[in-house]
């Protein structure tokens, strides 16, 4: 049988930080609140969290980045919602976001969650911050401590 590494869901002792986008934010603070609660609830500690707001999503990966390699942090969760418009801005905002968050967690190695919403209008954000589908800050704050703890597990063997 092979040899299975489960990351427990313990936050106790993780240090998190999370990056908020402030544009769309009465959406991006019910993913916040989500993000918070769901951490709060594994374990982590209020005094291991920070956060940071920037001026929208284009703007979640340089903040990222900048946090991760401080190596302070076991995990950056990045959080916004793009909602799409009558231009393409929405495309070059999502795919900048998502790419660039992307390439954080692969250059820094800390393991850098897209809690980005995209959607169609302010409906399907509001279902998916808290709504009837779920919270994807709360889904982002469990997929951090989940690969913040396989990351460890397989730094210590
Ligand atoms: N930023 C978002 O977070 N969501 C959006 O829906 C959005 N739209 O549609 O424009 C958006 N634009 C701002 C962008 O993230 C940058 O802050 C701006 O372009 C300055 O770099």
């Amino acid at each position: 049988m092979p040899k299975e590494l489960q990351p427990e869901m313990d936050g106790k002792g993780l240090r998190v930080a999370l990056v908020v986008a402030r544009f769309n934010e009465f959406v991006t603070r019910r993913l916040l609140e989500g993000a918070v609660e769901t951490l709060g609830r594994h374990g982590v500690s209020d005094d291991d969290i920070v956060l940071s707001w920037v001026p929208g999503s284009f703007e979640l990966p340089v903040v990222a980045k900048t946090l991760g390699q401080t190596g302070q942090y076991d995990a950056v969760i990045c959080l916004g919602a793009v909602i799409r418009g009558e231009t393409d801005h929405y495309n070059m905002v999502a795919g900048q976001a998502a790419a660039g968050i992307s390439a954080v967690g692969r250059e820094t190695g800390v393991p850098t969650i897209f809690g980005v919403l995209t959607t169609e209008n302010m409906e399907q954000a509001i279902n998916r911050a808290g709504g009837k589908s779920g919270n994807l800050g709360s889904n982002a704050a469990a997929a951090a401590i989940e690969t913040a703890r396989l990351v460890q597990a397989i730094k210590t063997g």
